[in-house]
C-alpha cells in the first residue's frame, strides 16, 4: 500500500475511534453537500448512526461559508455538527466561533484545507495526507473509510463510495487511484460490485442501442446526443437490430460500436477513454451501473431534491424509481443545456488564460458547472485554458463555477484557489479543488470577479496546447 494511503488508513481509524466516544448520547446535525457525493457521503453517515440510534438531522446545502459558521456558533445550548463535503475551508472560523463555544465538530472532506490542533474539532481529509483530494477520494470515500471502523456491518454498502468518486469524476482513464482504487478493490473482494470492459454510457439497459446515444449527456456525443437521427444511423449501419440495448450487444459489438461513434465523432483517439472503460455494476443488481447511478443521485440535487437521492441510496424503492425519472429529465435538460452551449460558442469572451462564458438566465446555475465539464469532456471546447462560467442565481447574485483540466492543473493552474481570491476581493464566497471550484459573488461585482481571475491565474504556459 502506498505510503499516503496507509497514513490516511490509519488517521481514519483514529477519527474513528475518537468520534464513537463523542457520538455517545448526543444528537448530530449533518451539513452536506447535495450533490451525488454529498449525498453518498450523508447516505453512509446516516447508516451509521441509524445503525447505532443516535439521532440525527441532515440538511443538504452548498457549502457554509464563514458568515453561516459564525451564526451556528452562536447557538446556546451545546451541539454536535458535521460537515460532509465541505468544512475545511473554514476551519479558522469553526476554531475560533464554534468550537470555541463549547460545539463539537466533524469534518470529512476532501476539500483543501488546514490542518488543526482543536481537540472539539475532528477532521480527516486526504491533502493532510499528501493525497489529491481531486482524483484519490471524495468525501463518500473519507466518510466510508470512517464508519467501516466503527460498524463492520457497513462494509457491504462500499458501494456508495465508488458512487460518490464516480460523481465527482475521481475515475481518471487508467482507472481509480488513491484511496479509490483501494475501495474498489475492497468493494470487489467483498463480492458487492462487479465490473466488466464496455462503454461509459449511463443508459446501458432498457433502452435501445440508439436511444442510449440519443440521450447521452455524460457523456456528450457532439452531433449525436440529442439527434434522433444521428443515433439511429449509427447502430443501424453495423446491423444492430433496433431493439438491443446495450448490454445486450456483448462486449465485441460494443467494441464495434464504439469504433464506429468514434469515426463519426473525428475528435481523435482521446475521445477513446471517455467512451470505453470500466462499468461497475452491483452484484444484486437493485440499482443500475454506478456510473448512471451517481448523475441520477446529481439529477435528484439539479431539482432540488436530493432528499430522494439520500432515501434511495438508502434502499427506498420508491425513492429509486422517482429518482430515475429525475435524471430522464435531468438529460432532457443537459441537451438544451449543451445545445445552448453550441449554439452560443462563438460569443465567449476568450483572453489568453481563460474563457468565459456568460449564461446569464439562459441555463440555471445548479446545472452550469456540469456544462462546463462536459464542454471540455466532449472537446466542444478546447482544453487549453480554465473555463469559467457566470449564472445569475437570485436577485442580486452570480454563481460562479470553474473547471480546468488535469492538464491545465499539472502547469500550476489551481481554480479552487482563484475562485476563493477572487471571491473574497469581491466581497463573496468560493474554493474548491485544483480542477474543480466554485464562488458566489454580488451581481454587481461580476465584472470586477472577471479582473481578479484574470489577475490570480497564472500566465499561460503553452500557446494552445492539449487537455
Ligand atoms: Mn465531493
Amino acid at each position: 500500500m502506498r505510503e499516503e494511503v496507509a497514513a490516511f488508513e490509519k488517521k481514519a481509524g483514529e477519527v474513528a475511534s475518537l468520534l464513537r466516544e463523542k457520538l455517545e448520547d448526543r444528537t448530530v446535525e449533518i451539513f452536506t453537500h447535495a450533490d451525488a457525493d454529498g449525498i453518498s457521503a450523508s447516505s453512509l453517515f446516516a447508516m451509521y448512526l441509524y445503525l447505532r440510534g443516535i439521532p440525527f438531522r441532515v440538511k443538504f446545502t452548498r457549502p457554509y461559508g464563514s458568515k453561516e459558521m459564525v451564526e451556528l456558533g452562536k447557538s446556546e445550548e451545546e451541539r454536535f455538527f458535521v460537515f460532509l463535503d465541505q468544512g475545511s475551508r473554514e476551519i479558522p472560523t469553526l476554531e475560533r466561533a464554534v468550537t470555541n463555544r463549547g460545539h463539537e465538530v466533524l469534518i470529512l472532506d476532501h476539500h483543501p484545507g488546514q490542518p488543526t490542533q482543536d481537540p472539539r474539532l475532528l477532521c480527516l481529509n486526504p491533502h493532510l495526507m499528501g493525497l489529491n483530494g481531486a482524483k484519490e477520494a471524495c468525501a463518500s470515500t473519507v466518510v466510508y473509510s470512517v464508519v467501516e471502523k466503527m460498524e463492520r456491518r457497513l462494509r457491504k454498502e462500499v458501494w456508495l463510495a465508488l458512487v460518490g468518486a464516480l460523481g465527482d469524476r475521481q475515475e481518471l482513464p487508467e482507472g481509480f487511484t488513491g484511496v479509490n482504487a483501494l475501495l474498489l478493490r475492497l468493494a470487489l473482494e467483498e463480492g458487492v460490485v462487479e465490473k466488466k470492459e464496455g462503454m461509459k454510457l449511463l443508459d446501458r439497459e432498457g433502452v435501445p442501442a440508439s436511444e442510449c446515444l440519443r440521450i447521452s449527456v455524460r457523456p456528450y456525443l457532439p452531433g449525436i446526443s440529442g439527434n434522433s437521427l444521428a443515433s439511429a444511423e449509427i447502430p443501424e449501419k453495423l446491423g444492430i437490430p433496433p431493439s438491443s440495448s446495450l448490454e445486450e450487444l456483448g462486449e465485441e459489438g460494443e467494441r464495434r460500436l464504439c469504433e464506429a461513434l468514434l469515426e463519426r465523432l473525428g475528435l481523435g483517439e482521446e475521445m477513446r477513454d471517455v467512451l470505453w472503460g470500466t462499468v461497475y455494476r452491483l452484484k444484486d443488481r437493485s440499482l443500475p451501473n454506478l456510473r448512471k447511478w451517481a448523475v441520477a443521485l446529481d439529477a435528484s440535487d439539479t431539482y432540488k431534491r436530493p432528499e430522494i437521492g439520500f432515501a434511495a441510496n438508502l434502499g427506498d424503492e420508491e425513492a429509486r424509481e422517482e429518482c430515475l425519472l429525475l435524471l430522464q429529465g435531468y438529460q432532457r435538460r443537459m441537451l438544451e443545456n449543451m445545445a445552448w452551449f453550441s449554439r452560443n460558442l462563438p460569443r465567449f469572451e476568450v483572453t489568453p488564460k481563460a474563457r468565459y462564458v456568460r449564461v446569464g438566465r439562459e441555463v440555471p446555475p445548479s446545472e452550469m458547472g456540469e456544462m462546463l465539464s462536459l464542454a471540455l469532456e466532449s472537446r466542444l471546447v478546447e482544453g487549453d485554458r480554465p473555463l469559467i462560467g457566470l449564472a445569475e442565481s437570485g436577485e442580486d447574485e452570480v454563481k460562479v463555477s470553474g473547471r480546468a483540466t488535469f492538464y491545465l492543473t499539472s502547469l500550476g493552474i489551481n481554480i479552487g484557489r482563484v475562485m476563493n481570491e477572487a471571491a473574497r476581493a469581491v466581497g463573496g464566497e468560493g474554493g474548491g479543488h485544483d480542477v474543480s471550484g466554485a464562488a458566489y459573488i454580488p451581481k454587481d461585482m461580476a465584472e470586477s470577479f472577471v479582473r481578479e481571475v484574470e489577475r490570480c491565474l497564472p500566465q499561460p504556459v503553452l500557446p494552445g496546447g492539449r487537455r
